[in-house]
This record gives C-alpha cells, structure tokens and sequence, in this order.
C-alpha cells in the first residue's frame, strides 16, 4: 500500500491500538558519525540546492513554485498563494537552518522544480518536550509528479535534519498518510458571503435568497470588547505567560519562548495580526487572538483572481468569553477586507464555530509525528498545535 511510508519510523496502520507499545521515539538517534554524508541521489537530470530565503531571488523562484504548484482543493477551484513576507515569516525563525530549505533545479536550465522546508520547534508531547522539525511546504511540480521524487526528498530532508542531532519531525497534510495522530476538519466563516457563491467557494443555502444571506453574515464596524488593541512588542512577556500557561493544557503543543512569540505573533503586515484585550483599570493582558493571512489564487473565475483567506491561529481567552473574542477578530477581519476567515476545530475552538456561524468544510487536515509514537488516541481538542 504505502512502499515509502512502510520503511519509515512512522506509527503503522499495523500498530494501531497496541498497548504494548510505549510513548516516545520509534528508534533511537544514531551516532552523528554515522549518519549518511552525501545527499541522496536524484535522477540525473536533476540536482539538489540549498535555498537561500535571504535572498531576494531565491525567494522569489519559491514563491513561484508553490503559487503553480502547491496544495489545491479536491475539485481544483482554488490553490494556496503563500506571499513572499509570508515563506520569509515561515522559514527564518529563531535558530533555523539554510540547510533545511531544500530545493531540486534542473541541471540543463536551473529552474527551481522541487522543494521541502524544515524549520526548528520544540514540541511537547504530553510531559516531554521534543526538539522537532516542522516539514512544510512540500512541492513537487506538476510535470514531474508520480516519479517517485517525493520519498527522495524526504529522505534528504530527514538526513539534514539529523545532521543537526534533531530526530524527530510534526507536520500536516490533507491527504492519509501512515498515520495520523489526530484529524481535524476544517471551517470556514464567510466575511463576503457574495464573492465566496460567485467564485464557487461555497453555495446558496436551500431557501436562501442572496440578500439573506448578505444580512445573516453582516457584523458590526468594529470590536466591542473594551480594551481591545493590536499586539505590540512590550506584550511579548505578557502573551508568552498567556499563551504557556493556555497551551500546558493540551496533549500536543509548541514550548514557546520569549523570543519564539516575537517571531511568530507580533503583528506582521499581511503575514500575521494579534490582538489582545488589556484590562481598562489594571492594564492586565487577559485574553489573546490572532490570525494569518493565506490567500489562494481562484482557478479559472473570470471576475475574481484571489480569495482573501485568514486562518485562526492561538486564541486565548481567560476574561473575555471566547466566543466574544473571535466575533471582535471576525470584525478586524472584515474591516482589512478578508473574505473569509478559516479555523480547525483544534483547542477550544468547537466552543464558537458554530454560534459564530462558521460552517464545516470539504477539507480535513490530519496531524503527524516522525518517529515518535503517542499511545492514547488523540481528539483535535488534545491538540494545541498549527502548522502553517
Ligand atoms: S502537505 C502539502 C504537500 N504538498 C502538496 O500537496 C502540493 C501538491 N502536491 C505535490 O507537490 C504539507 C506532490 O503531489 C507531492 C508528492 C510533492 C506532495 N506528505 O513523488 P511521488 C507538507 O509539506 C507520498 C508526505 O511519486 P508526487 C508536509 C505518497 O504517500 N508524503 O508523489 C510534508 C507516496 O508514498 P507511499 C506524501 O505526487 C511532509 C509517495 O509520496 C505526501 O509526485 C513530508 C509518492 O511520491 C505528503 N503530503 O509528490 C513528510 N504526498 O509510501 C515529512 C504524497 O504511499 C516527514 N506522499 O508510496 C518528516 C521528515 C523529517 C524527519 C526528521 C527527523
Ligand atoms: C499544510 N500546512 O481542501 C497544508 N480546503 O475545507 C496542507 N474548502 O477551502 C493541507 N472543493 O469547504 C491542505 N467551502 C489541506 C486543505 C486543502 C485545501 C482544501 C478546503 C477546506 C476548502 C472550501 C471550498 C471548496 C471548494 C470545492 C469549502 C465551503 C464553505 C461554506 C461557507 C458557508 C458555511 C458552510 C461552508
């Protein structure tokens, strides 16, 4: 069924449900010194690189890939544009490596045909806490796929990341794979319920009228919550207590530091925004929320090229409900004119999709550890964790 996946220390469909299996790493780490020096082979038309996000072209050859090439829905209407700030955001995090930014270029013409990213993490699993790689952005263009290209890759990617004394890796997909920890699905709350029918993103309810429907999504000019602001970098002491103490709950989540909640929720235009409520009398941080910016490009509509997608990110609320929070983030959303904001029904976030009239979507996401096995079964709510 799986010929890559079976040779991998991956959890095997085999496997599942056997108690006698203990938490913690599939295999043990081997001696640096064994590990294998030279990159894998690829076919001989092709050649392996090393892509600098640094530099401005190089950025752009990814960016350009994956705009042609990467993720699509099941019925190919709509495919992810991840902007330039963003994969800049993405890759360069605090202490990430060049090495694990992985390109594949055709030796005649040199153009960029393949890519893999690994970025640091440290990840808690229940009590441990895992040094990680977060593999993403895994693109094989159109042209060459079906060639086997895939397992290579992650094969050089696996050998870098060991090469750093990392052995294990989370990421996602929205296809099966041996085998997931959890699977989530995805919702989706319409902003501009007319742009979203006429590109097809979703339909007319049954009895529904267009002007109905324009009148049931409407939300007021801005947020209600007194004491709600944009996040600015003297909140990063105060998020990051917020946010460890709100994410020690879950089986699964990201061990962040000072430094890590800079880098990834301090406001970056058109990549991420957070917000928070600050305490009109005691000036406390009680509640956090933020989203990033993830447009896809719309395939074939001859009215509309971009759909404006935001995707929920870390909420948390210990003063201001929940729900209440994310209708004031649904109205910063508006207002910077998204058509629609996306979640997973991840953390608490079951609580409020549906009073706040996000509907279910065709998507699912299934989560995934490298060589690391969980031994309980893990529901999305056990899960404090999203990839990008
Ligand atoms: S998920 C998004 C992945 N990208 C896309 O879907 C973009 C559009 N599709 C493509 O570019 C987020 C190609 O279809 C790709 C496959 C490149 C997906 N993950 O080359 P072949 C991520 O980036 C297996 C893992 O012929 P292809 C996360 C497939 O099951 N494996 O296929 C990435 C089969 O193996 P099997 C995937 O269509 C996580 C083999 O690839 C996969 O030309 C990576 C077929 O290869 C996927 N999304 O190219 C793993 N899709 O055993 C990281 C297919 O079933 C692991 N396959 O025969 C950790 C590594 C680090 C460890 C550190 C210790
Ligand atoms: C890892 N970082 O399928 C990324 N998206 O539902 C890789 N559907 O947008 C993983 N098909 O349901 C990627 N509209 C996995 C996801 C791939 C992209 C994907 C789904 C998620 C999606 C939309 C459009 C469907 C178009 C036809 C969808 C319905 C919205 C409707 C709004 C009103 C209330 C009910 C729902």
């Amino acid at each position: 069924r799986h010929k890559f996946w079976e040779t991998q220390p991956v959890g095997q469909y085999k496997d599942v449900g056997d108690a006698s299996l203990s938490e913690g790493p599939i295999e043990p780490p081997t001696p640096l010194s064994e590990v294998k020096q030279e990159p894998y082979n690829l076919p001989n038309a092709y050649e392996w690189t090393t892509c600098d996000m640094e530099s401005a072209e190089t950025c752009d050859e990814v960016y350009v890939l994956l705009k042609n090439n990467y993720v699509e829905d099941d019925e190919n209407m709509f495919r992810f544009n991840y902007s330039k700030e963003f994969l800049s955001w993405a890759l360069r995090v605090p202490g990430y490596y060049r090495s694990w930014h992985i390109g594949v270029r055709a030796k005649a013409s040199k153009k960029l045909v393949a890519f893999i990213s690994g970025v640091p993490a440290r990840i808690r699993v229940n009590t441990e806490i895992v040094k990680m790689a977060e593999i993403n952005f895994l693109c094989v263009h159109k042209k060459l796929r079906s060639k086997r290209l895939a397992p290579v890759m992650i094969k050089e990617v696996t050998r870098r990341v060991h090469l750093e004394n990392i052995w294990q890796a989370a990421y996602t997909a929205g296809v099966v794979l041996p085998t997931p920890i959890t699977t989530c699905q995805y919702w989706h709350r319409s902003l501009n319920p007319k742009k979203l029918i006429d590109v097809g993103f979703s339909r007319l309810g049954a009895r529904m009228t267009m002007s109905r429907t324009i009148k049931l999504y409407k939300l007021p000019d801005s947020p209600v919550t007194p004491g709600f602001r944009k996040m600015e970098l003297r909140d990063v002491p105060a998020v990051t207590r917020l946010l460890r103490n709100y994410l020690s709950q879950f089986v699964v989540a990201p061990d962040l530091d000072e430094n890590d909640v800079e880098h990834w929720l301090l406001p970056n235009e058109n990549v991420v925004d957070s917000f928070l409520v600050e305490s009109p009398g005691s000036h406390e941080i009680t509640d956090f929320c933020s989203f990033y910016t993830l447009p896809s490009s719309i395939l074939g509509n001859q009215n509309y090229s971009i759909l404006k997608a935001a995707y929920s990110y870390y909420n948390v609320s210990t003063k201001t409900p929940l729900t209440q929070l994310m209708n004031d983030v649904l109205i910063v959303a508006k207002q910077k004119d998204f058509d629609v904001f996306n979640a997973l029904d991840v953390m608490h976030n079951e609580n409020f999709l549906k009073e706040l009239k996000f509907g279910p979507g065709d998507g699912q996401l299934h989560y995934y550890l490298y060589n690391y096995r969980i031994r309980n079964a893990l529901k999305p709510t056990g899960l404090g964790l999203v990839l990008l």
